[in-house]
């Protein structure tokens, strides 16, 4: 019989950087007596940015929330917008806060990712765009979203909080569709404390994006737009430059122990472990999803989830509810009965991944759920 871990083992943890190099960062922060406000830590940062990302159409943002709403803001869509309902509640709450209707269509069950044949039906005359989100890092349908989007002149946003470093076909995820959101979030494998970028297509989209984050200031005495406040400050630009350098570090570390969890989990029955996208995309192994089937397994997704806090252990059922069965979404119409996602909603868990996480505590964590299924 496994005990239960000593100390609670969460989902994520935060990447922390050694910290004599952030107080080294914090200095030059002292002497520049800059600590918001485009300051040269943020020109820095954004500069790396743009670099990893090959194009210059960056633009970096207090939280990855404030970044889609004004990307949204950006493009002055009407109407009603395509979108998935399996998927963290700022991805609709960006819709709502530009007065867009959010029209919810069904994912596809392996990556939990839009899908293209239900997105072609559920456009109407009304239908300015599409936001599809890279979830757990999967990226999207891509070809086919392109195709449709193109075909019924529709904007093609994608929602890529999850999806940083990852690229298809040696390209940046980040420059696919009109434009791509991604979250600094001190839960995501790279943070930057907190914080948000977009990468867009089209240059133009710069300036008004540094006016719709800066109150809509042109000048000292001109306001062209009713912007908001939604600057990275110093610190944060500090922490995202820190940990930039240990991306590549970071990814390897959560492949290495998502290879331990496919193998171990593979052989529990009615457990499937996370599906590996194909070796064209470079992964960057953000969530550990699993799927529980629990007539297979004996007992439910929920209380597997419950168990496991007996044993210290801090699962999390994303993406569940869905968005569209939440208090403050469950009034708008959804026409597609959304049966994969339901399906999805209901049997997934998320499990503990994070840089230090040790392969022997994944073993632990694998022989509990074995043991938790054996024993219904
Ligand atoms: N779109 C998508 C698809 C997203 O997933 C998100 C954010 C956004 C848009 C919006 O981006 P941001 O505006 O956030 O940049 C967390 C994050 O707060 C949220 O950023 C993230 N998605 C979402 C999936 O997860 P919660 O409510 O689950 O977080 P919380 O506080 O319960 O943290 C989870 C676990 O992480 C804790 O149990 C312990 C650990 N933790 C957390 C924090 C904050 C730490 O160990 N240290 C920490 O500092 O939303």
């Amino acid at each position: 019989m496994e005990k239960p871990f000593e100390e609670p083992l969460y989902v994520t943890r935060p990447f922390l950087p050694p910290i004599d190099q952030f107080t080294e960062g914090l200095k030059d922060i002292w002497e520049s007596q800059w600590l918001t406000n485009n300051g040269p830590m943020l020109q820095k940062f954004e500069k790396e940015l743009a670099k990893i990302h090959q194009t210059e159409n960056i633009s970096v943002f207090s939280n990855g929330t404030l970044a889609l709403q004004l990307g949204l803001q950006a493009l002055e869509l009407t109407g009603e917008v395509i979108t998935t309902p399996f998927t963290f509640v700022a991805t609709t709450h960006a819709l709502f806060w530009n007065k867009l209707r959010p029209v919810f269509c069904d994912i596809e069950a392996d990556h939990y990712t839009l899908d293209p044949e239900k997105v072609e039906k559920a456009i109407t005359p009304w239908t300015t765009a599409i936001l599809a989100v890279h979830v757990f890092g999967y990226p999207c349908k891509l070809k086919e979203l392109e195709h449709i989007a193109r075909k019924h002149n529709l904007k093609l946003i994608y929602d890529a909080a999850h999806a940083f470093g990852v690229e298809v076909d040696g390209q940046p995820i980040g420059t696919f569709g009109d434009f791509s959101m991604f979250s600094f979030h001190a839960t995501k494998l790279f943070h930057a404390l907190e914080g948000g970028m977009l990468v867009f297509n089209e240059p133009a989209y710069k300036t008004t994006l540094k006016y719709l984050k800066n109150f809509g200031f042109k000048n000292e005495t001109e306001v062209v737009m009713p912007g908001t406040n939604a600057k990275m400050n110093e610190l944060q630009a500090l922490m995202g430059l820190t940990v930039l350098g240990y991306l590549d570090q970071i990814i390897e570390k959560r492949r290495q122990l998502t290879e331990v969890y496919c193998e171990k989990l593979s052989k529990i029955d009615g457990i499937t472990p996370p599906r590996i996208p194909d070796k064209n995309v470079r992964y960057n192994y953000s969530y550990l999803a699993i799927e529980i089937d629990e007539p297979l397994f004996g007992i439910s997704r929920d209380a597997l989830y419950e168990k496991l806090k007996e044993f210290n252990i801090y699962s999390r059922r994303y993406f569940y509810p869905l968005i569209s069965d939440l208090a403050c979404y469950r009034a708008v119409p959804v026409d597609d009965d959304l049966t994969v996602a339901r399906d999805v909603a209901s049997r997934i868990l998320t499990l503990p991944i994070y840089n230090e996480l040790t392969v022997a505590e994944v073993i632990k964590v694998c022989s509990i759920i074995a043991e938790i299924g054996s024993s219904k």
